[in-house]
């Protein structure tokens, strides 16, 4: 079926006159459906990757049940300019939140935030406060909203022993025969075991409270206006269940980095202190109220555990032959895993320090 036939599936307004790509995700595919009739909106029209998302009908629930919720918490507020502060399904011409293409494929449309800015990197400390404020304040909007209401997109998703479990099945069957290239990042993943599970076990032990959380809080998932001041939160696939340690580390993975999440060249890869403080002052802004004193006192431990779960990940992907995480080039797996091992490197080494910035902001 062509784009322009799917997208004439979904009530919208006015009439579209294209459909043209957007964005650059790692999973999903993205095009912004332009309006045709001046003053009617744009949409976002986005194939939801079946693969990775396996029950899209209960993706699409707790979408549903957490825009609704934050659209009438910005309402209670008296936010102005609604339509940009957050996500709304458009349904389909038949009253159903996705649509479902006779390949199988699975479609839906989103309102599409006019007038936006996203960053791939931060290199301004107002920045990335701001992406932090937003990312925290999002996570406190849903601090009423039960998680057991909330369904798990993709179980076992942040479990470091489930991923690091995966990993041990890859190199098992080596299914690429990629193994001899990666010895030194197999090594390196098995001596941190113990340093990266802190999270997890706390979380075992019920020490630190599951929370509805964002789970994918890079700096691209936050929208800002071009003023810089943040607009809306995106990218809501993997809200699910969770630890506020997984927004607070994720963030710290993407706007800390001094280099790209794939870059190539290892040295440019620093965790930047100042942008580290930036970010954790806006996130505690936005989060100190709903936090508990053990949350605050291991944040930090999730700015190390982020940067090297992705590498176990990308690792992982590697060796099975690149199936799951969209690539531009044979070693891009390779050269990501890399990169996020460095950062995590970088940021154990300044392990101290860090505890020092979120000891003064808590
Ligand atoms: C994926 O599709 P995208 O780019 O939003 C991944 C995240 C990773 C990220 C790495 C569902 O996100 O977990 O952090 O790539 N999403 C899923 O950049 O696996
Ligand atoms: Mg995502």
């Amino acid at each position: 079926m062509k784009r322009e036939e799917i997208a004439a599936q979904f009530a919208t307004a006015g009439s579209i006159q294209e459909v043209a790509d957007h964005g650059g995700g790692h999973i999903n595919d993205s095009y912004r459906l332009v309006n045709g009739i001046s003053g009617q909106p744009d949409y976002l029209l986005q194939r939801v990757n079946h693969y990775v998302f396996k029950d899209v009908d209960m993706l699409m629930r707790n979408m549903a049940l957490v825009t609704d919720h934050i659209r009438a918490r910005l309402a209670e507020q008296d936010t102005p300019d609604l339509d940009r502060k957050t996500l709304k399904i458009i349904p389909t011409r038949e009253g159903n939140s996705f649509f479902v293409d006779p390949e199988g494929n699975y479609w839906r449309v989103l309102n599409f935030i006019r007038d936006h800015v996203v960053y791939e990197s931060a290199s301004d400390p107002a920045i990335a406060y701001e992406g932090a404020r937003m990312f925290g304040g999002f996570t406190a909007m849903l601090s009423d909203l039960s998680a057991s209401g909330v369904g798990e997109t993709i179980p076992k998703f942040h479990n470091l022993r489930w991923r690091l479990s995966n990993l041990k099945e890859s190199i098992r069957n080596d299914r690429a025969q990629r193994l001899a290239s990666v010895r030194e990042e197999i090594s390196y993943v098995e001596s941190r075991v113990e340093l990266m599970t802190t999270i997890q076990d706390l979380g075992e032990k019920g020490a630190i409270p599951e929370r509805v959380t964002h789970n994918d809080t890079k700096i691209n998932n936050v929208l800002f206006d071009r003023n810089n001041r943040g607009l809306c939160v995106i990218d809501l696939d993997t809200v699910m269940p969770g630890f506020v340690h997984y927004d607070f580390g994720d963030g710290i993975r993407t706007f800390t980095n001094t280099g790209e999440e794939d870059d190539e060249e290892l040295d440019r890869i620093t965790m930047d202190v100042v942008l580290f403080e930036a970010f954790a002052s806006g996130f505690l802004d936005s989060t100190r109220e709903i936090l508990t004193g053990t949350e605050r006192e291991t944040l930090v431990y999730a700015g190390l555990l982020f940067p090297f779960i992705m590498g176990v990940r990308f690792l992982t992907d590697y060796l099975d032959g690149d199936r799951y995480y969209k690539i531009r080039h044979g070693e891009h797996n390779l050269v990501r895993a890399r990169a996020q091992f460095r950062l995590a490197q970088d940021g154990e080494a300044k392990l101290d320090l860090l505890k020092g910035i979120i000891k003064k902001l808590s």
